[in-house]
């Protein structure tokens, strides 16, 4: 079987490669010139665990190859990004241009999914009238459904084998094809259903997990007005059993989260626990803006951020609550700021040359240090050293990642987010 993957970006390339793995042969079309001379020489200029091997190996095997023209193939898969306009509705426009794109090469037969994370009736208003010029009766000629991906960047590979997957067909013929192909690498349960519930299956999953986080990150402020700590409450509320508070932070980020909820708010009439959500965890850096003037009222000082991505151990830094927080550092104080950061891309830097390669000389002479995303490498810090680099020992903790003990025997200060 042959198999055109379109938009070979986190969740388009690693899918492309393992079905690739599984014994298709697989095509894989991105606009970006890059992504395609890489991939056709084995490489992958995204960071992902595994990912560059699996690759490797399957473009050495001649399974999966590069192409920049689309051709005939017996499935067509779209996942381009879904990316969200400034008036908080989706920009369907990539999903769009890859089904007008399928259209001339479309054959009876043939069997197109839209994995793009899209607002609940895409499938049917947008792909199905697209899809439809081709003159070919589609629902019966061709076959068409959503298959929203659940993976967690940083374990995108053994998600896509081990998770449960949902299928929403155009109808009962589409589901049931589209299961089959996804069987050959899936190895959790698929389910079937029908288009516009997957769609908004796939959206209520990462609403749930924000609503959540802004239920988190509510109990995080209101806790620092009453001089509670939040992470002990927490832990002791999460000893109910049918509790599961979750982590507050300086925000959320990443293309998921801080997106797809509005693609329900989009499309809703009543409601407004999800805008409000969204809107709780998006003004948290704002709340560490307030926070950083309490503590230097004249807004003198040097503050060294360490952690710029959206999440740990990613290079990824789309929708970063942390470059949020660095854009308002910068638009509203006279704040000096440095920068840190062991994965992120400093090519991709959007935010000038305030990043430096060693950390040491990121929180040389600084007033203040923050923690804004909990790295694995954080986890090493020679602490000493940084304790005689820095003007003012005093560390900002939004995550409760360090070890404020033996932080305080070196003479450390410690502000905690959620309690101080
Ligand atoms: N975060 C918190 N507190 C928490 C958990 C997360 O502040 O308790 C923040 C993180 O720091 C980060 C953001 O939320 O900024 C999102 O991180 P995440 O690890 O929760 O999720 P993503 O965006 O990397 O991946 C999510 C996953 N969805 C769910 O867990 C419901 C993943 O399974 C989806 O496939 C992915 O979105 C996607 O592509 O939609």
């Amino acid at each position: 079987m042959k198999i055109t993957i379109i938009g070979l970006g986190y969740i388009g390339l690693p899918t492309a490669a393992i079905f690739a793995k599984s014994g298709m042969t697989v095509l894989g079309y991105d606009i970006n010139e890059k992504v395609i001379n890489a991939l056709n020489q084995g490489k992958i200029i995204i960071e992902e665990p595994g990912l560059e091997d699996l690759v490797n190996e399957v473009v050495e095997e001649g399974k999966l190859k590069g192409i920049s023209k689309l051709e005939e193939a017996d499935v067509f898969i779209i996942s381009v990004p879904t990316p969200i306009n400034k008036d908080k509705t989706a920009n369907m426009d990539y999903v769009r241009k890859a089904a007008e794109s399928i259209v001339p090469v479309l054959r009876k037969g043939n069997i197109v999914v839209l994995e793009s994370t899209s607002p609940p009736e895409s499938t049917e208003k947008i792909i199905l009238p697209i899809l439809g010029k081709s003159g070919l009766d589609i629902g019966e000629e061709v076959f068409v459904a959503h298959s929203p991906e659940r993976v967690l960047p940083g374990k995108i590979i053994q998600e896509l084998i081990e998770s449960d997957r949902i299928i929403g067909g155009i109808n009962e013929k589409s589901a049931q094809l589209v299961k089959d192909l996804y069987s050959v690498f899936v190895k959790g349960e698929i389910f079937t259903t029908d288009s516009k519930t997957a769609e908004m299956c796939k959206l209520m999953e990462n609403t749930y997990r924000d609503v959540n986080i802004a239920l988190a990150n509510e109990l995080a402020v209101t806790c620092e007005e009453m001089g509670i700590n939040a992470w002990d409450v927490i832990t002791l509320a999460n000893r109910h059993p049918r509790v599961n508070i979750h982590q507050p932070g300086p925000g959320v980020g990443g293309h998921c989260l801080a997106v797809d909820p509005w693609f329900i708010v989009e499309r809703q009439i009543k409601g407004n626990i999800i805008k409000l959500a969204r809107e709780t965890n998006d003004n948290m850096p704002n709340h560490i803006l307030d926070k950083l003037k309490e503590i230097f009222p004249d807004g003198n000082a040097k503050i060294s951020i360490l952690g710029l991505t959206y999440k740990p151990n990613i290079d990824d830094m789309r929708e970063s609550p942390i470059v949020n927080l660095v854009k308002l550092l910068k638009e509203n104080t006279r704040f000096t700021l440095s920068l840190h950061d062991p994965h992120a891309c400093k090519e991709n830097f959007e935010l000038g040359n305030l990043m430096l390669d060693s950390l040491y000389d990121v929180v040389k002479d600084a007033d203040l240090m923050i923690l804004a995303v909990n790295h694995n490498e954080y986890k090493n810090i020679d602490f000493k050293k940084v304790a005689k680099l820095m003007k003012d020992k005093h560390i900002y903790d939004t995550r409760n990642f360090l070890d404020e003990a033996s932080l305080k025997d070196l003479g450390f200060k410690i502000t905690l987010l959620g309690r101080d």
